[in-house]
């Protein structure tokens, strides 16, 4: 029976070997020499009871030391030499492969266009919330308590007098209340219509308002914001018609139309042969609006501007159906890479 200095020459010699195994092959075969049912480490743990009790206890506590080392040895010996033949597996010449690559949402494309034109004219960028009180919504905004916007077959209402807004404009009024003119500042955002889905019109859109408020602002300063914005967007050529129209929050108000950028105005099914397309309504902000957040409109007058996203990007991409927009197809997302 080999005694404990033995058993400790056994242990140093076998972490050797195992250390210099080049193969996981080598390593089962240490192994099977030192740990299987015959091994040599196995047969000294097995003839222990042979012993007599003095030596049992410290020739066993050699024999099980060794078995423990050895073992978690041979288990690390394992893994590196498994670590190194996957790496080596590697051929770092084959092509690689292609991650899928999203891309943005042609909505978020036009609404980050049209920001970045308004932000290189100057205008500061407002967030605000989804859900809106009647107050922000409609009443600060000059609605009648009769006007059919408030009815609940075109707005969704929430609870009590919470509704989904119907239009960014109420964070406008919050900057106002918040902030003294000189402001100048846009919108982009969520909006909600209690409407009927169709190919047309959809009950969630996107809008991009925005307004300048200061002293002596003119219809005229209106314009040439207007005109600085669609030549940087739809290029230098566009020619703009400014058509009567009315708002509950402005007066006068205004639809500008743009020439057609198919047919130059010639007339083309985008416009409907009609050589002009509609992209947004403006005007000066009803003296009530700004009484309303306590701006005095006998020293202040500001003008203002709303943008449908969907529409600007329908004419845009020849989109047909807004409700693309929401269907999450990825087969029409990925065409605005
Ligand atoms: C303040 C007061 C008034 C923002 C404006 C429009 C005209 C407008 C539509 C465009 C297409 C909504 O999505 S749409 O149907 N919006 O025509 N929006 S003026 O008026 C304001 C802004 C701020 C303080």
């Amino acid at each position: 029976m080999a005694g404990v200095s033995e058993i400790e020459q056994m242990l140093a010699e076998a972490l050797s070997a195992i250390a210099s195994a080049s193969s996981t092959q080598a390593l089962d075969e240490i192994r099977i020499r030192l740990l299987s049912r015959k091994g040599d480490i196995t047969s000294i743990l097995k003839s222990l009871k042979e012993l007599p009790i003095d030596q049992r206890k410290e020739i066993g506590a050699a024999a099980n030391k060794a078995r423990v080392a050895v073992e978690q040895a041979l288990n690390e010996a394992r893994d590196r030499l498994l670590a190194a033949a996957a790496i080596s597996a590697l051929d770092p010449t084959l092509p690689g492969i292609r991650q899928p690559c999203g891309a943005l949402h042609p909505i978020t494309l036009v609404m980050d266009q049209l920001c970045q034109s308004f932000i290189r004219m100057g205008f500061g960028v407002a967030k605000g919330p989804d859900v809106e009180t009647d107050y922000y919504n409609f009443e600060a905004l000059n609605f009648p308590p009769d006007h059919p916007a408030r009815d609940m077959q075109d707005t969704f209402y929430v609870a009590g007098n919470k509704l989904l807004r119907t239009h960014t404009t109420p964070v406008q009024v919050r900057v106002l209340e918040a902030q003294q003119p000189p402001i100048k500042v846009i919108m982009p955002g969520k909006t909600y219509r209690n409407e009927t889905v169709s190919a047309r019109s959809h009950c969630i859109f996107h809008q991009v308002d925005g307004f300048l408020v200061d002293e002596g602002v003119t219809m005229a300063d209106l314009k040439g914001a207007i005109y600085a914005f669609c030549r940087d967007f739809f290029g230098d050529d566009v020619r703009l018609k400014f058509r009567t129209s009315f708002f509950p929050f402005t007066e006068p108000s205004a639809e500008v139309d743009i020439s057609c950028f198919l047919c130059k105005g010639k007339g083309c099914p985008l416009c409907k042969q009609y050589g002009w397309l509609e992209i947004l309504g403006c005007g000066m902000i009803d003296p009530n609006v700004l009484r309303n957040v306590g701006c005095d409109p006998e020293k202040y007058s500001g003008y203002a501007f709303g943008i449908g996203v969907e529409r600007i990007a329908m004419l845009k991409y020849g989109i047909t159906d807004i409700r693309l927009f929401y269907e999450n197809d990825v087969r029409f997302i990925r065409q605005f890479k």
